[in-house]
């Protein structure tokens, strides 16, 4: 009986790519989160910006004040943290709210690292 040697790249599963032959887990990557910032500026007034993180960052009354001060001293602050829509949904209704109150409130976001 003669044993039988692979030749080069005819084996059933090997084709010669050695990126095809170390992934050993499937991949499941999650998808990336986006941090929703709120910016300080000199005219919208704090309570109009408390009202605001109450209304659409779910948060009470007292947190909302706590995240406003921290913008209004320095100068930006994480709001949320969100999936890519949810996050452009927040950005575009914090947006719409104030510009429909003709303050210059601005928020935007990034994506989380
Ligand atoms: N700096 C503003 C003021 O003194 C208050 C303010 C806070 C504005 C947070 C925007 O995102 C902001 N009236």
């Amino acid at each position: 009986m003669t044993e039988h040697k692979w030749m080069m790249s005819d084996k059933p599963d090997d084709d010669g790519d050695p990126s095809l032959l170390v992934q050993t887990r499937p991949k499941t990557k999650r998808p990336p989160l986006y941090k929703v910032l709120l910016l300080n500026d000199d005219y919208t007034p704090m309570e109009f910006v408390v009202h605001v993180l109450e209304r659409f960052f779910g948060m009470t009354h007292a947190e909302a004040f706590e995240i406003m001060l921290t913008v209004h001293k320095k100068g930006v602050a994480v709001v949320g943290v969100f999936s890519h829509e949810i996050a452009e949904t927040k950005v575009g209704q914090v947006m719409d709210f104030a510009r429909r109150h003709q303050h210059p409130l601005q928020c935007t976001m990034e994506r989380e690292e």
